[in-house]
């Protein structure tokens, strides 16, 4: 359900192995199984292995278990919107957050007898953080990331956002690839390092290794790290796999339907081989959405809040939903 809908509804209920490592471009001249396309991602082949998924610290990363996932490529950043505009260009694709909702299908996900809500919520439009809270802005999408009057003009290699899960399945589609499942998403968060919290380790680095929140959220951001908002990809160490940014700066979707009890359903059945996630969502707090896993938190993430940087961290979102701090990338 687009959150501008559970705003009103709210309202009225009262109711493996590395194959390319962090030398990235040193490996790419030595032929290194990296390849650039020329209008399109740099993807990393990762020959998949056994690692242990999910952690104590959460009850929806609870308990830990054995994954084995087989290998894929993965593309070394977020999808940027000089990316993302190019399939636009080719596709003259029109995005969730720039389309009227349909009010006929949206009603399927509430609950019964919920009145149709005021035009002036029906129109393209989409989630902002802004003056330390989250707000609909009508004509936010992601050429206008924070609304009218904002671009991404000197944002080309900045992460695209604004985009719904459906944005990013047809952009993978048309990229030849898809969604990375929760497992490969983790698989490649944690590099062949099992067990640390963090891509990097156990340990909050002196130097910045990720875009997020410095400070305590949302009244105080130190900027430690450089980045109010979203950063231009590669601004920040990549990890042993020299995969970028999957820790911080942007959210990014999977495949994966999203249930808080997927990993307890796994508990005890040994080794899971390339795990798809359950067959549907169920989110208890909001069980009419369809509801799908997203990874790695963002610029908005903080120590006191959120801090789902952590590489076992997860949660979900309404696949039809565009949020200024959510995007992806994608596998083959
Ligand atoms: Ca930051
Ligand atoms: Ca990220």
């Amino acid at each position: 359900m687009p959150d501008r809908i559970r705003t009103f509804v709210s309202a009225n209920q009262s109711s493996g192995r590395l194959a390319c490592s962090a030398l990235f471009a040193v490996l790419l001249s030595s032929g290194c199984r990296c390849a650039a396309r020329p209008s399109s991602e740099v993807f990393v082949s990762l020959d998949g292995g056994t690692f242990v998924m999910g952690s104590e610290e959460e009850p929806q990363e609870r308990p830990p278990h054995r994954v084995h996932v087989s290998p894929f490529s993965i593309s070394q950043t977020e999808v940027t919107n000089a990316q993302f505009a190019r399939f636009v260009a080719a596709t003259g694709y029109l995005t969730t957050a720039e389309r009227a909702p349909d009010w006929e299908a949206l009603r399927e996900q509430l609950p019964p007898g919920t009145p149709k809500p005021e035009a002036a919520l029906l129109v393209p439009g989409s989630m902002v953080f802004t003056a330390r809270k989250w707000a609909w802005i009508a004509g936010a999408d992601w050429r206008h990331p924070e609304g009218p009057g904002s671009s991404i003009t000197g944002r080309e290699q900045h992460p695209v956002v604004q985009v719904s899960w459906d944005d990013a399945a047809a952009y993978a589609k048309w990229a030849g690839g898809r969604l990375p499942t929760e497992a490969e998403w983790e698989f490649a968060a944690r590099s062949g390092q099992s067990g640390h919290r963090y891509t990097w380790g156990d340990d909050w680095p002196d130097t910045p290794m990720a875009n997020t929140w410095e400070g305590e959220f949302p009244v105080n951001n130190s900027l430690k790290d450089g980045a109010l908002g979203t950063a231009p990809v590669r601004s920040y160490p990549p990890n042993a796999f020299g995969l970028f940014d999957l820790p911080g700066n942007v959210w990014e979707w999977t495949a994966d339907w999203y249930r808080a009890d997927t990993y307890a359903s796994r508990a005890d059945a040994g080794v899971i081989d390339d795990p798809r996630g359950p067959p549907s969502a169920n989110e208890p707090t909001a069980p009419l959405e369809p509801r799908r896993v997203i990874r790695g938190g963002s610029f908005l993430c903080a120590a006191n809040y959120c801090a789902s940087y952590r590489t076992s961290a997860r949660r979900s979102t309404s696949q039809d939903s565009s949020l200024s701090h959510l995007g992806f990338r994608i596998v083959k």
